[in-house]
């Protein structure tokens, strides 16, 4: 691994793992990444290298001692705790993890409209995004504040951002037109989100990928 503290493992795609390459610039962090190649629709990882991961999937992350954490939220949260983003109290912990979880349950939802071939029922699916970009947009507000959880910025808002954004990709969906007014709230916290410096450098420098 070299001088990095840490090594990533994933895709050439933004996918699952973007959320945790925030967190871990937001930290500031040295890392290095391997990307596997994405094939035509949805990444695939021969025999040989899934037996090599321990569950059979990516991301992964590699501490310097050689210790590995996988499951996506599992790998953020543990960074979330190491960079100070999980809120303050043991109430706002646990709070933070329900906003990712409602994140993650829509991303998921985007993506298995995207690429599951037998649905039929595209349209529909699409009105329930809208209905879960609501019921995000209710909780955020009721929050009082810019920020999900707290007074603070945590891992929640990131998660929140960065799957309502991707959705809009992989949808090609502007949930977040100018005219959509009702969602004004949700819209504030991901330009709150999108203009932190160390979030905006990493976007810059890293690798374009569509999705
Ligand atoms: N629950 C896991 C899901 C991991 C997962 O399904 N990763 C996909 C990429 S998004 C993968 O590695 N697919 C390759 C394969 O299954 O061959 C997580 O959150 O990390």
């Amino acid at each position: 691994m070299d001088n990095y503290e840490y090594k990533l493992i994933y895709f050439n795609t933004r996918g699952i793992c973007e959320p945790i390459r925030f967190i871990l610039s937001i930290g500031k962090a040295s890392f290095n990444e391997v990307r596997f190649p994405k094939d035509e629709l949805w990444p695939k990882l021969s025999e040989e290298i899934k037996s090599t991961l321990p569950w059979g999937n990516c991301p992964v992350l590699e501490l310097k001692d050689g210790r590995v954490i996988s499951q996506s939220t599992s790998i953020a949260r543990y960074l979330a705790r190491k960079y100070g983003l999980v809120g303050r109290t043991k109430f706002e912990e646990a709070k933070c993890d329900e906003v990712v979880d409602a994140a993650v349950e829509l991303l998921s939802h985007s993506y298995s409209i995207r690429f599951d071939e037998d649905d039929n029922d595209k349209e529909t699916l699409k009105d329930s995004t809208k209905q879960m970009l609501n019921s995000i947009n209710r909780n955020l507000q009721e929050n009082n504040g810019p920020w999900f959880v707290g007074d603070d910025f945590t891992w929640a808002d990131i998660y929140v951002a960065y799957a309502v954004k991707q959705s809009e990709s992989v949808l090609n969906i502007p949930f977040l037109s100018e005219e959509n007014t009702d969602l004004t709230p949700l819209k504030k916290l991901i330009a709150n989100v999108y203009s932190i410096p160390e979030i905006q450098e990493w976007i810059r420098t890293s690798p374009p990928t569509e999705l």
